[in-house]
């Protein structure tokens, strides 16, 4: 006799490692092999690094240390180990040639189906809610968004195609923000079985009242800081920021440029019009800070951004996503790659948060004021290099997931992290501002 559902938990398990192979090969089947060897931007790695990189986990974790075999090809560790060799120099590595690459992975998943089919769900850290499989499968979902930023940066013409997103709700006259009492709340989560070391344990954070913006910035509202001479005024930087811009003559977000009297956006390899509707993305820590000072507002912090997220007032409850606890459907949020862009400001009306707030959830990532610090009571598991090695100052929190996002990587209490120079990454922003006490 079991206590847990076991039937049920293989099956979710099998899908959300399915679901990220399925992504995989497309990222990986849609272009040749020197595509997939080339190194396409010095900041990020051959495509066929993650390739190999991502069955290498599988392997340390689902097979190794989940089915306590021994290494299938104890060489290549090594060269797969992100600490050991940053992105620039991968190139350089005797990686595993793309058809060895598929070979590998393909031999690993079929070991690894195996191993879920014939171990106990229950009865230690990594297997209980089969929590060794579900972070295996966020895993292989984190490199499918790398690899698409990579094919963001890869230049020569689209690879990758999708619909547009729809754009129900963008038409509705929203509040231009919301108002969120202040008052203790639950931040991150005890329960939340595939939940990450970092998003543990819950714990109460009283956050004083505050406004947030309904809807990420659009690049329309962004255009107006550009045209108001943003770029150039020192009065909105951080010294760092300021530096920055100045150093590569940074005055717009990342893939833009202006061609006549039009800024244009490159995007997969296709330049277009930039639609002024949609969340602005691509832009770094610094800009977003930089374009809230000329607002008059500032950056949410990220347990202001997870109380608009996750706090029901009715209930005093904190919920799993903005739309309650059910896992994301479609009509929730632009998420998975679905699309291959953020959707219209204001879509997704069924996603919204109880006090109105909407697009917290997919679309793009949201850089928020805080650092990257453990949680009170925070315990490295399984291992101190997923996030503990990067808690500090140096990083800034993102949260919410973009639309490269897999649903299985993203829920209220997700935490991304990157450097605040950073704007390759799908990021964009909301604001905030302080309520008045009453
Ligand atoms: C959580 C997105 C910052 O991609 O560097 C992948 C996730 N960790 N492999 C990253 C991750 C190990 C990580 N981020
Ligand atoms: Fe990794």
């Amino acid at each position: 006799m079991t206590t847990v559902d076991e039937t049920g938990l293989r099956q979710r398990a099998l899908d959300a490692l399915q679901t990220a192979r399925h992504r995989t090969s497309l990222l990986t089947d849609c272009v040749d092999d020197g595509e997939l060897t080339a190194q396409h931007s010095p900041l990020m790695s051959p495509l066929v690094w993650d390739l190999a990189h991502i069955s290498n986990q599988e392997e340390q974790w689902l097979w190794r240390a989940v089915a306590g075999r021994s290494a299938l090809r104890p060489e290549i560790d090594s060269i797969y180990d992100a600490f050991e060799h940053p992105r620039s120099e991968r190139p350089t590595l005797p990686l595993l040639p793309p058809a060895e690459a598929r070979a590998y992975a393909a031999d690993v998943r079929t070991r690894v189906l195996d191993v879920l089919d014939g171990t106990a769900l229950e009865g230690g850290p990594l297997v209980d809610s089969a929590f060794a499989f579900g972070m295996i499968a966020q895993h292989e979902q984190q490199h499918d968004e790398t690899m698409l930023i990579t094919h963001q940066l890869r230049k020569g013409p689209a690879a990758l195609h999708a619909p547009p997103p729809p754009a129900d709700g963008a038409d509705e006259l929203l509040p231009a923000e919301v108002h969120v009492p202040g008052g203790p709340f639950t931040m991150g989560t005890s329960d939340e079985p595939w939940a990450l070391d970092n998003e543990r344990p819950a714990h109460t954070r009283i956050v004083p009242a505050y406004f947030i913006d309904t809807v990420p910035v659009t690049n329309g509202a962004y255009l107006r800081f550009i045209a108001d001479g943003g770029y150039t005024d020192r009065r909105w930087w951080r010294p760092e920021g300021w530096a920055q811009i100045r150093q590569h003559s940074v005055a717009a977000p990342l893939f833009w440029r202006k061609d006549g009297g039009q800024w244009l956006r490159r995007r997969f390899g296709v330049e277009e019009p930039v639609p002024e509707d949609q969340p602005v993305v691509h832009v770094s820590w610094y800009e977003a800070d930089a374009y809230a000072r000329w607002a008059g507002r500032r950056l949410p912090t990220e347990a202001e951004w997870e109380k608009a997220a996750r706090h029901d007032p009715a209930t005093g409850r904190s919920r799993r996503y903005p739309w309650g606890d059910a896992d994301p459907e479609p009509g929730h949020a632009n998420l998975g790659q679905r699309h291959l862009s953020p959707a219209p400001a204001g879509s997704y009306r069924e996603g919204g948060s109880p006090l109105g707030v909407r697009q917290l959830i997919g679309d793009v990532w949201e850089w928020t004021s805080s650092d990257f610090l453990p949680y009170p009571g925070f315990r490295a598991f399984p291992y101190k290099e997923y996030s503990e090695v990067f808690f500090g100052s140096e990083h800034k929190v993102l949260r919410g997931g973009s639309f490269a996002v897999d649903a299985v990587a993203c829920r209220g209490t997700f935490r991304n992290w990157d450097y605040p120079v950073r704007r390759q990454i799908f990021s964009g922003f909301r604001t905030a501002r302080d309520a008045e006490p009453s």
